[in-house]
This record gives C-alpha cells, structure tokens and sequence, in this order.
C-alpha cells in the first residue's frame, strides 16, 4: 500500500509573539481523504517541534509521497523538507496557500504542485502514481511534463493542468483527521497560555469580497457553506478530544445572516456546552445577532477593520466605512462578546494623519485584542501587483527580538516609522486596558508626545 507523509513545516521560534497555535486543518482534511481512500497516511505537525526531531521523524516514516504543507512564512522550512526528502521518497508534493498563488516557484523543488482545495487532487495524484500513470490528467496541479500532447499552458517542461472544479457540497467532505494530529500538545499549550483548550473548525469556504491585501487562491471568491447539522456534528467530535473552545476560522463566519441564527438556535436545541469565537465582517454584526450568538456560547468576535481612514478603506478595497465598524464592536460588546480587531498601518496610499486617524480610531474602540500589522503584498493578490516592483525580500516566520514586523518592499514609510506606529499603538492599547477609566492621564499627553514624534520621523 502506497504510504503519504504530509508535514505542516511551522517551527514555532521562541521569540515569536503570537499567541495562537492552531492544528492544521488543512493537511487533517487531505489526510482524511487520502485515509478514505484506502493509503497509509501520516501527519507530521512540527508545531511543537524542533527541526531536527522533525527532520529525523519524516526520514524514519520512510513515505513514498510526501506532501508538504506551506504558507507564506514557511517557504523556507517547507523547501528545507523538500530537500532533506528528495531521494527519501518517490514523490514529493506541494500544497497549502503558497504554492496555490505561486506554483512555479515550488516547481524546483517538488514533481507536483496542487492549486487550491487539496482533498480530491490530492488523492488522484496518489491514485495515478501507484498506477504508473501521468499526472496531466490530473486537474487543479501543476507538474512536469511527460508527454506534449497533454498539458494546456507550459513554461518550459511545466504543465499547469485544467483548472479543478470547487467542491459544491461541502457537507460530503470528510472531517480533518484529528486523531493524527497532536492535541494532547494544543490542549496543553492552549490551557497554560488561556485557561482553556482552543480548536479550529472551518463551517464555510470562499469569500465574496475583494480586499486588496488578502490572499483567497485555495477557496476563491465563490462563497460556500457547511450545513449547521454538519458543523456540529464535528463541534461534538472535536469536543470528544478534551478541547473546549471552538476557533470558526472562516474567513466570514457572520455572512449570511439566517444561517447563523439557525447554527445558534442548532446549539441550543442540541445544549452542547463549549464557548466559542470567529471571524465576523463589521457590516455583518447588529446587537440581535450578536445577542443570539452570546446566547449561543460566542465569548469573541475578531473583526478586520484594518483602518480608521474612510478614504484608506476604499483604497483597501475593504467595503465597509468607520462607522460600520464601531457599530459593530460596540453591538458585540454591549451583548457581552470579548472583541478583538486587526489594523494595518502605513499602508500604501497613507499619510501621517490616516496613520493616526487609525491609531486613535483602534484605541478608542472597547477591545479585548488589538493587533496591528504593517502592509505584506501577498503573492497573487492585487497589493502584490501594485508593489511587486519593490519588493526586496521574502517573508519569513516572525519573531525578531523587538517586533515581529519586517517590511519586504520599498514604501512611503520607512520600516523603523512603521515599527514605531504599531508600538506606539500597542503601548496606547496597553495603558487604556491596564488603567481603565484613568488612562486618559497617561494615554492622553503619550498619544500627544508620540503623534508628534510620528509625524517627524521619516
Ligand atoms: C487559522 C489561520 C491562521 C492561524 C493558524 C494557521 C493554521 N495552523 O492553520 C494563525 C492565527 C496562527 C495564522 C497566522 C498567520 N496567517 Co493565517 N490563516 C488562517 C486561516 C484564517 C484559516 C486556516 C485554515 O484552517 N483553513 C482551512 C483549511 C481547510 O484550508 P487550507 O489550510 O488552505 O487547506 C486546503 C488547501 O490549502 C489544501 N492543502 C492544505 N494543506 C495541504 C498540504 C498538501 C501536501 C496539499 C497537496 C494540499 C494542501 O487542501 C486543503 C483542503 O482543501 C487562513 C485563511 C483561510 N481561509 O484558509 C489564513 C491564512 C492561511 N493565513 C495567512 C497569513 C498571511 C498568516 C500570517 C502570516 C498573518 C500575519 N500577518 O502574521 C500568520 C503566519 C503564522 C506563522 N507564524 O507562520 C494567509 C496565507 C496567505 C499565503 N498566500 O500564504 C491566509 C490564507 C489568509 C489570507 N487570506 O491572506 N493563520
């Protein structure tokens, strides 16, 4: 029987600041589906691991095909993989986010690129090399050429094969393949870190909307969604497993209006008890669904406003005002939902004054988390192609010693003011939380001191 190794290459650097640590739910789907179809399948999830014990475990597994996971902080660990297994195995794949938007530069390295959703090309792929037969056929990948009467586009001996077909019926998907994961090791790190053992679920695929700096190339923008039946019967499976928390990582959980209300109704009629937090669009959120959601056992909402600047948010193609997004941190907050918001700062088209607006804008919203970030041109995404020019290096995982910020690309601002804003930002989001209705004292004259300081930095 033909055995598949898939490797999620996350090396977590001691210095990285990110409190999150989720499984990867994409590499437990492929993994079921291989499973499904009768392959001896294993994952090695390096969340917790060094390189060498990593390195080690995916030479001992002694797979035929190794899969390798890889988004745009892993390039590097994902080809280290790659090459360390080259003549350990008889073929080696790429997939995830990275290879989806930009193929051809995994094509050195790997026999096989798959684009987009993994799960069906994934096991053809394997299917056709137990055959003996030729991947051309295979749609959604990109591999190397065998024969020129296949293939529709080619760079040099490269075949990109028909585009593949999104799953329509999500609900036939089989659930990620949790027991090859490491819980025990999420469960332990969530608890000490939160106070409670946190899991990812997926309930849709695919966003609608445009943002210029969002990188959608596995799901699309053709929206799609799992029943609230079938949700929860993997809530219930995941919850077997000792977590407690569910993480809906959909891009947009709070979509579609109806089927939230029904999940939470769902949740309640089923009385299952687990908190949990998602993804919501700020011009999706009222106080009575964010009521319902409470009721449900929702504890945070995180929104991605990204700016406090009307005229930055249509820059950002974002298609929501300022005030949408104060209505619905203050819906969700008034419903007793823990908010938290993602800003990014300095972003191409920004003055100093857009910088601050969103600044003061972030720190006068009643939040739990707040996160800024500088601008990152995603591979694939329109941001890209207005800065790919001036990009000068790649991305790597963050975890410098004072920000984990880096920026890869030529801006109007320099990558010390950028720094400085997001710094600024968290110590002004720091005072408001840790001196509560006293911090206009000390939040006030710093916010003053440093706009100013801000301005006069090139
Ligand atoms: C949850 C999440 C996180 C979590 C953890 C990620 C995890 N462990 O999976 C946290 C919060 C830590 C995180 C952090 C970051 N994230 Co994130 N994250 C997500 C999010 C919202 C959901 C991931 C998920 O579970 N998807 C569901 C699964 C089913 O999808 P999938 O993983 O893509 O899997 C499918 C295919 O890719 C393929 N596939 C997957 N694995 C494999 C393996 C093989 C071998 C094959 C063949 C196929 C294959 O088949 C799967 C099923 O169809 C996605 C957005 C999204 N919609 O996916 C962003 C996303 C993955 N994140 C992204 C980014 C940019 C980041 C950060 C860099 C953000 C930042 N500024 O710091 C950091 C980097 C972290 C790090 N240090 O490396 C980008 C990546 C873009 C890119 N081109 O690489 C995404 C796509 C968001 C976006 N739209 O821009 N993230």
């Amino acid at each position: 029987m033909t055995s598949v190794l898939l490797i999620y290459p996350y090396f977590n650097p001691t210095n990285n600041r990110s409190i999150f640590r989720f499984p990867p739910l994409g590499v437990g789907y492929v993994a079921s589906s291989l499973r499904n179809a009768g392959y001896d399948v294993g994952i090695l999830d390096c969340t917790f691991m060094n390189r060498e014990d990593a390195m080690a475990s995916a030479h001992a597994y002694g797979a035929d095909v190794v899969g390798i996971y890889c988004m745009v902080t892993m390039r590097e660990e994902c080809i280290r993989f790659a090459g360390a297994l080259r003549n350990k195995c008889d073929l080696l794949i790429a997939g995830g986010p990275l290879p989806s938007c930009d193929p051809l530069s995994f094509m050195k390295d790997f026999d096989v690129v798959i684009r987009g959703e993994g799960e069906k090309a994934m096991q053809e792929v394997v299917c056709a090399y137990e055959n003996g037969s030729n991947f051309e056929s295979v749609p959604g990948i990109v591999c190397k050429r065998k024969n020129k009467m296949y293939g529709e586009k080619s760079t040099d001996g490269i075949v990109f094969t028909a585009s593949r077909k999104l799953e329509v019926n999500l609900d036939e998907i089989a659930f990620p393949a949790r027991d090859l994961l490491p819980n025990s090791r999420y469960i332990e790190h969530s608890k000490k870190r939160f106070g409670h053992s946190t899991t990812t679920i997926i309930t849709t695929r695919g966003c609608p909307f445009r943002c210029e700096f969002c990188s959608n190339a596995v799901f699309g923008v053709s929206y799609r969604e799992r029943s609230p039946d079938n949700v929860l019967l993997e809530v219930e499976q995941a919850l077997s497993y000792g977590y407690d928390r569910i993480h809906f990582a959909d891009d947009v959980f709070t979509l579609n209006r109806e089927r939230i209300l029904k999940f939470c109704d769902e949740v309640g009629k089923r009385e299952l008890d687990f908190k949990w937090e998602c993804l919501g669009r700020v011009d999706s959120i009222d106080r009575d669904i964010a009521t319902a959601m409470k009721n449900a056992g929702c504890d945070r909402i995180f929104f991605g406003i990204e700016s406090g600047n009307d005229q930055i948010l249509k820059t950002m193609n974002k298609k929501i005002t300022v005030e949408n997004a104060r209505k619905a941190v203050n819906s969700a907050h008034a419903a007793g939902i823990r908010t938290g918001a993602f800003f990014i700062l300095c972003y191409p088209g920004e003055t100093n004054e857009t910088v601050l607006d969103t600044l003061r804008f972030a720190t006068s919203l009643p939040l739990d988390y707040l996160s800024f970030t500088v601008p990152y041109p995603l591979p694939g995404t329109a941001l890209f192609e207005k800065v790919k020019h001036k990009i000068k290096k790649d991305w790597t995982v963050p975890g410098g010693f004072i920000s984990d910020h880096v920026l890869i690309f030529d801006a109007e601002f320099s990558e010390t003011k950028m720094k400085l804003a997001v710094l600024k930002g968290q110590i002004q989001f720091g005072l408001r939380k840790r001196l509560g209705k006293y911090a206009f004292f000390a939040e006030k004259p710093f916010e003053i001191l440093t706009d100013g300081i801000f301005r006069l930095i090139k």
